[in-house]
């Protein structure tokens, strides 16, 4: 089976390459595709060169799938084209996630929405995956009626650029690439993407609508306030939710511990709890903090922390290639 990666140079797409190797997905030729500027660069994928090649090209090619990290308008411009080849494109961007004839998809929460007639599937925010993988048991169990969510999230959901100005301004290097308006070391800054007229970010506002979207589930009230913090590891989540009915702590606990795809960490009698550099290169969404929230009745607070580049992006984007398989959809 042929598999593009488009964006193969880029961070998400590099991460990409390594989980499509560490997964050992059946793949029989890659295809990394990247702009004119990278063509003809050599990409090494289980010890193998493969030459990157433009769009077009990658087309002509008829991979079966095509994983996209390259940017809206690209995905815009070149997943339906990919699509009318008959490649199943799986796209990281936010070009076609709320689109109502896309599926946006987390395999631990709504694989069961996927069928032959999806070509365009669209990868959530890395800040929506790690929360839904959270919600969708309890949500199951207890039916949730509100979330309020505040992220703490690191420099590399931004890029390169941003991680470069990080680490200029711990070296003391004030005069380099800037991807922020501010200095972010040693600083946080309440804004991710640009604002919209009702005073939440873009960003925010991906949290809130692909949530919903994803839990199948308009009732869900839902707030989101996003920041920048400096780190690398991954990104972080402080989550109050409230539930329709009771809930017993240590059940809630036990639900998660045995969910599919995550990780509990809440031990704070020995400060076990979940922090980016644990998660860092992990797959699997990290959970702890876990209590119940004393202010009001039906309530729970946790903390909620994943490799963004991975189980937010990447990794999840080869489990939806993965799930095709397994569902004989491909
Ligand atoms: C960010 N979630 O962290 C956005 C896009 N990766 O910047």
């Amino acid at each position: 089976m042929k598999v593009a990666v488009v964006g193969a140079t880029g961070l998400v797409g590099t991460v990409m390459l390594k989980v499509l190797e560490e997964r050992n997905f059946p793949l029989t030729e890659l295809i990394p595709v990247a702009s004119e500027k990278s063509v003809g660069k050599e990409i090494s994928y289980k010890g193998k060169k493969y030459a990157v090649v433009n769009i077009d090209t990658a087309i002509a090619m008829k991979p079966a799938i095509a994983l996209f990290s390259a940017g809206g308008d690209t995905s815009l411009e070149h997943a339906p084209r990919f699509a009318e080849a008959g490649t199943i494109v799986i796209d990281n961007s936010s070009a076609w996630r709320m689109d109502p004839t896309k599926k946006l998809i987390v395999p631990e929460v709504n694989a069961h929405v996927l069928n032959i007639d999806d070509t365009i599937i669209a990868n959530p925010n890395c800040s929506t995956i790690q929360m839904v993988v959270a919600l969708k048991p309890l949500h199951a169990k207890y039916k949730i009626k509100r979330v309020v969510v505040s992220t703490y999230q690191s420099v590399t959901g931004t890029g390169v650029k941003a991680v470069t100005q990080m680490m200029n301004e711990r070296q003391g290097i004030t005069d380099g690439p800037m991807a922020y308006a501010y200095p972010i070391d040693l600083n946080v800054i309440p804004q991710i993407d640009v604002f919209q007229d009702n005073g939440y970010t873009k960003e925010e506002m991906k949290m809130i609508l692909e949530t919903k979207k994803i839990l199948d589930d308009e009732h869900i009230g839902i707030t989101a306030t996003t920041v920048r913090i400096p780190v690398m590891g991954g990104h972080s989540e402080s989550v109050n939710i409230e539930f329709e009915q009771d809930f017993d702590v240590a059940e809630v606990r036990s639900i998660l511990e045995h969910a599919k795809g995550i990780t509990v960490v809440d031990d704070i009698a020995n400060l076990k709890y979940p922090m980016p550099k644990d998660a860092h290169e992990k797959d699997d969404v990290f959970v702890g903090r876990i209590r119940r929230d004393e202010s009001q009745a039906n309530t729970l607070n946790m903390w909620i922390v994943a490799d963004n580049l991975r189980k937010g992006a990447a990794t999840n984007a080869v489990q939806i290639a993965e799930l095709l398989l397994q569902k004989e959809l491909i």
